[in-house]
């Protein structure tokens, strides 16, 4: 476990904007005040049995839906039990850490004119012999950039650079990835602009038509794949996630009208019971909202943080199983949505463990299997919710 957490933390945050994982790298973790709260998302009764035997990908497959999960070649490589966990799970996957500038302990981007594939091909490899479909993620984003970024990047060679990165990694995947994530997390409507557009450093050097300008060269270098807008913090009835429901239709709209090839939002679904809840409603519609514009949706990073949840474990993992049956039939009502993703399977990999642990010291378990590779109840609740789901 050590070595992962070490490898783990080895990123680079290297403008320090409010991203999700800086703000929760500090442990928020919080008991329940009192067993109102508790009784309210606990419900001992609960029933949470699978009526079929099958893996997590046929049960999404009967529905026309896609399952998969996110990992990097650290983990896969070094721990078989995982890999056989995905196989047998999964028909989608997509790299935590290879296809960034860099993460973890890939260095996609050695230098302004370098290319190091390794990690990345590694995983390209691993997808086509366990005939899994491929996601990228992503193209552009402001954080996970190398070191050298801050330094040598500007207003006159920015434009260039995208251009070369775009052209040389999307070009080298193309036609083995079903849905790249062409911009990621481009919106903080915290930062106070009337587009509510995040200030990143693309945004500071490329003007507003980075986003623009990154879709339509991700679409000539692989015409073939499906072009994703990917976010977080979409999902919850607070002002600060419907002040982003808002920004993000508005930005789909405009590239829209604008004629930018896009064809997916992603909508990441990183939850938080015991902090927020969701209105069904307003989810629902935000999704139809998305769905009218001709757009599918992909869930592509869900997992249920449990730092806000009490210690005792059968009592967890009915609030995350809960919180996952609730929020996948919702939004699975919606025939626009064409994918699930977890971000990881099991509890033994999950970026919660470094950035949002609890403060008991407690282990994570925000993940369908336990770190024993077993299903846990949260498995059941997507199961379920694959179950009920209206066929696309
Ligand atoms: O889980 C990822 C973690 O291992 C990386 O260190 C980190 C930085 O690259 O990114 C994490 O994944 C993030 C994803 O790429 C975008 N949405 C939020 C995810 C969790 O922070």
């Amino acid at each position: 476990m050590s070595k992962i957490l070490k490898l783990t933390s080895r990123r680079n945050f290297l403008f320090g904007l409010g991203s999700l994982a800086a703000i929760s790298a500090v442990a928020i973790s919080r008991s329940f005040n009192n067993n109102q709260d508790r009784e309210a998302l606990d419900n001992p009764e609960r029933d949470f049995t699978v009526s079929q035997e099958l893996s997590l990908k046929q049960l999404a497959a009967q529905k026309g839906l896609i399952y998969g999960t996110a990992s990097t070649k650290s983990y896969l490589a070094s721990d078989p039990a995982y890999m056989a966990a995905i196989v047998e799970n999964c028909s989608m996957f997509v790299p935590e850490w290879e296809f960034k500038w860099t993460a973890g302990d890939a260095l996609l981007r050695p230098g302004f004119n370098q290319f190091d594939f390794t990690a990345a091909d590694w995983i390209a490899n691993f997808a086509a012999t366990h005939k899994l479909l491929l996601r990228g993620h992503t193209v552009v984003w402001h954080e996970s950039l190398p070191k050298w970024f801050k330094e040598t990047v500007n207003r006159e060679n920015a434009s260039q650079l995208l251009q070369s990165h775009i052209q040389t990694v999307v070009k080298r995947y193309a036609g083995k990835i079903h849905s790249w994530d062409v911009v990621n997390e481009a919106i903080e409507p915290k930062d106070g602009r009337d587009d509510g557009l995040r200030i990143t450093p693309w945004l500071e050097y490329l003007g507003t038509s980075y986003i623009d300008l990154a879709f339509r060269l991700t679409a000539a270098a692989d015409p073939q794949t499906l072009l994703v807008y990917n976010d977080y913090g979409l999902d919850y009835d607070t002002p600060e996630d419907e002040a982003k429901r808002v920004a993000v239709l508005k930005l789909l709209e405009r590239l829209q009208s604008q004629g930018t090839p896009i064809h997916a939002l992603g909508v990441q679904a990183h939850l938080y019971p015991g902090k927020h809840k969701f209105n069904p409603d307003k989810l629902r519609q935000f999704f139809a909202d998305v769905a009218s514009l001709g757009l599918k949706i992909i869930i592509t990073e869900m997992d249920v943080a449990d730092n806000y949840l009490p210690r005792d474990v059968a009592v967890r993992d009915r609030i995350i199983a809960a919180t996952y049956e609730d929020y996948l039939s919702t939004v699975l009502d919606e025939t626009a949505v064409i994918a699930v993703l977890t971000w990881g399977l099991s509890d033994r990999y999950s970026w919660l463990s470094q950035f949002q642990p609890r403060s008991d010291k407690a282990a994570v378990r925000p993940l369908p299997l336990d770190i024993y590779m077993r299903r846990k109840l949260a498995w059941n609740a997507i199961a379920r919710a694959f179950d009920h789901a209206p066929k696309r």
